[in-house]
């Protein structure tokens, strides 16, 4: 067995002892989520490339696995070790530098530690979006948003991360660093490697920079809180929005009415904004740069449209900013209350838009037999296909909820399956959905990622039992 402390003291020469912490800081090996809680050999904190190639030199030599980790806002466990406690953790939060801003070509190059928010302020300090946005977006880092090619409430509009990223800098794990920093948009000399590193989760290399799209800023918005009554006529209100929105469509988000109680029951001052409860409800906003002046009427004719058709039937309309954050804030709160609440299940699932409402309104009795009083929080991104059908516990059962998890995740991603949608939309596999994802991809599948993996990381040193169980046997 590896002796530990000649590696802690290599780790130190790394990066400097104020940088390697103990391997119980529950900052660093526990989730956001609170379901893993991990303990690490130590968790290091280098402060540059070199640094992190360093490190990862020195635990391929001492065989020893590393986790890299960004913000820990990660919702399946794949940024925190085991519990081992063999496992080093790899913050990349030191690493927060902006290290260019070409607002010509409609580029920023960052560091990987850089948080979300802070790449929207240099991209605005300069006139400029970057789209992204995710309720998590004070926290969250840009390497741990590539490596899970996160989603979130601009992806009906921008796409998703990968296609935000032009290039990337990875330090490979025998230590190597490979600069693929290129801003440009044609490049067709091979293989893809930047995309091969989005949505690897960590398992393939350390993203440490990366080159990032920008687009013109969109000062104007137009944003309302609607009552629908179905899933379906949430999807014929999308379909007006695509056609009286245009290219301004850039959210269409949706949201149960169980998900607007927990808001109203633990944000602090969320109010709701329309007097008559109803089922559903959806978040639609128009963007808009500048000289953008109809985005106001565009919104008052989807919604007279979407009353007269019967896919409506009440909207609060954002008047002001002040408002319209208010808006927002019963969507992003969703999350951080049903924490509160209690004990959640979450399933982060894709369906063909098309499905979305029979697969809903199928799944409700479904999941009642296997475990009655279970609460479907359902809520995301409906114009992406992406609902979140996260469950808390009957009232006051939490334990009931964890008895049953097995059989009501079982039930969700068979109906998944079963429509050819996908289990993990946009969190990624991380430890929690490995195994299931593996059971329901083909087997073909399963050995083009693990040829993959074995190739860059032949000795499974990069978060081992993330995104892929081990091999049969091993
Ligand atoms: P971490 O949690 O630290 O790590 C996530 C994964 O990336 C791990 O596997 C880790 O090993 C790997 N990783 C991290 N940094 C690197 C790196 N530099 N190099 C290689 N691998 C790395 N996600 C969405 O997609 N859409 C949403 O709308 C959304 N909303 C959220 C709202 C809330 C309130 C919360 C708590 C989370 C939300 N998330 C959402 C999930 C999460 O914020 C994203 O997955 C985010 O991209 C994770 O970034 P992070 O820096 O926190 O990564
Ligand atoms: C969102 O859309 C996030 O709010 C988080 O993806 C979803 O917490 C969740 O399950
Ligand atoms: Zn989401």
């Amino acid at each position: 067995m590896t002796d530990p402390h000649p590696l802690l003291d290599r780790l130190r020469e790394a990066v400097g002892a104020a940088h390697v912490l103990a391997g119980d800081d529950e900052a660093y090996v526990v989730d956001w989520t609170g379901v893993h809680r991990g303990r690490a050999l130590a968790v290091v904190r280098p402060g540059s490339t070199e640094e992190v190639a360093a490190v990862v030199r020195a635990c391929a030599e001492a065989r020893t696995p590393l986790v890299p980790q960004g913000g820990n806002t990660g919702l399946v466990g794949g940024g925190v070790p085991d519990g081992s406690g063999r496992q080093v953790v790899l913050s990349l939060t030191r690493m927060r530098t902006v290290r260019e801003v070409d607002p010509v070509a409609g580029t920023i190059t960052v560091d990987a530690g850089v948080v979300l928010a802070d790449v929207q302020a240099a991209a605005a300090a300069v006139d400029r979006l970057f789209p992204m946005s995710l309720g998590s977006e004070g926290s969250c880092t840009i390497g741990g948003n590539l490596a899970t090619n996160a989603g979130g409430t601009a992806v009906l509009r921008y796409g998703m991360t990968r296609e935000l990223v032009l290039g990337l800098e990875v330090v490979l794990p025998d230590g190597r660093v490979w600069d693929g920093l290129r801003g440009l948009r044609k490049d067709n000399t091979g293989y893809d490697l930047t995309q091969l590193f989005v949505g690897s989760e960590g398992t393939l290399g350390v993203i440490t920079g990366a080159v990032l799209r920008l687009f013109p800023a969109t000062p104007r918005h137009a944003t309302a809180w609607v009552a629908v009554p179905t899933v379906a006529d949430a999807v014929a209100l999308l379909t007006l929005a695509q056609r009286e929105g245009g290219a301004h469509l850039a959210t269409f988000e949706i949201a149960n009415r169980q998900a607007l109680d927990l808001v109203l029951a633990h944000l602090p001052g969320a109010v709701d904004p329309l007097e008559a409860p109803s089922d559903w409800y959806v978040l639609v906003e128009l963007a808009g740069t500048a000289s953008d002046d109809g985005l106001d009427d565009a919104l008052e004719r989807l919604l007279s449209l979407g009353v007269e058709a019967g896919a409506a039937t009440d909207a609060a309309v954002a008047t002001s900013p002040a408002r319209r954050d208010a808006l927002w804030a019963l969507r992003e709160g969703i999350s951080e209350v049903q924490k509160v609440e209690g004990a959640t299940l979450k399933h982060d699932v894709t369906l063909p838009i098309a499905r979305l409402a029979d697969w809903t309104e199928a799944m409700g009795p479904r999941l009642q037999e296997v475990l009655p009083g279970v609460r479907p929080v359902t809520y995301g991104h409906v114009g992406d296909g992406n609902l979140h059908y996260n469950l808390n516990a009957p009232v006051g059962r939490d334990r009931d909820l964890l008895d049953a998890a097995p059989d009501l995740s079982r039930a969700i991603y068979d109906a998944v399956a079963a429509e050819h949608g996908s289990i993990s939309a946009e969190h990624g596999l991380g430890r929690t959905k490995a195994a299931a994802a593996a059971s329901y991809k083909s087997e073909v599948e399963v050995d083009l990622m693990r040829a993959l993996k074995q190739a860059l990381d032949p000795d499974g040193l990069l978060n081992p039992g993330v995104l892929l169980t081990p091999p049969a046997g091993t």
